[in-house]
């Protein structure tokens, strides 16, 4: 069995979805569709869906596309029960959402067992400040744009996935399957992300380090720099 990270208790249970308009379909539902199964065999853990308000929230953004889903919150950021375990997705929206989303990560990370970012949701978190000093990683066609959301973040380039003690970021869309599979294999044992990964007859990247997007886009990793003033 491998070892428990978290502190606080034995068993994650509170799992939470964090949505804003233009999050990407598949950065959310790979990471659920996980922990949907999950809960066949864990039936104690819940999932909330957590927006600004309670308000369908669309993966639409701006008009950039003409198809789009929405998704319906069962929490808003005044009311989300505490987790311990956060999602946060990436996609087209993002930067240009509310203060107070940004405020809800800030204050509601340090509270975590587990955050699991996605993509570019590796990008929004980092513009919180709540990857600073942490190795990270994040979506490669959005690389150099991504990074530079987190001027103290150490971000790995040749990495599908990273763990940074209980930060775990992961590359570009599908990517948040596999960092979903890996943390429930530190998590469980690699017995139960085996049989969820057979269930949803996905092939996990063999280790974290597999990652052939980082060539694709020709990404270079980006130490942490701080800036002196
Ligand atoms: C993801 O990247 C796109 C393109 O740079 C940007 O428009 C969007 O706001 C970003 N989203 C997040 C959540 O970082
Ligand atoms: C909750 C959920 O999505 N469960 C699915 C897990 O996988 C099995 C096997 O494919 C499905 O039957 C369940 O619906």
């Amino acid at each position: 069995m491998a070892a428990s990270t978290h502190p606080k208790n034995l068993d994650p249970k509170n799992f939470g979805l964090l949505i804003y308009p233009g999050f990407e379909a598949l950065d959310a539902f790979g990471p659920i569709e996980v922990i949907n199964n999950l809960s066949l065999t864990h039936k104690d853990i819940s999932l909330s869906v957590i927006a600004a308000t309670l308000d369908p929230v669309s993966t639409l953004h701006k008009g950039m596309h003409s198809v789009g889903q929405s998704v319906v919150p069962t929490h808003s950021f005044n009311d989300a029960p505490a987790l311990d375990v956060l999602i946060i997705p990436g996609g087209w929206g993002g930067f240009d959402t509310a203060p107070e989303l940004r405020q809800w990560v800030r204050d509601t990370v340090p509270q975590l067992d587990t955050l699991i970012t996605v993509c570019n949701g590796s990008a929004l978190a980092a513009q919180t400040g709540v990857l600073d000093g942490r190795s990270a990683t994040t979506n490669k066609m959005l690389w150099k744009e991504c990074v530079a959301h987190g001027p103290k973040v150490n971000w790995v380039a040749k990495a599908r996935w990273v763990r940074d003690g209980n930060i775990w970021t992961s590359s570009g869309v599908t990517a948040g399957i596999d960092v979903t599979l890996a943390w429930v294999a530190n998590e469980y044992g690699d017995e139960l992300s085996v049989e969820l990964a057979n269930i949803m007859e996905f092939t996990r990247a063999e280790s974290s380090l597999h990652d052939p997007f980082s060539d694709v886009y020709k990404c270079e990793d980006v130490p942490a720099q701080v800036k002196i003033d």
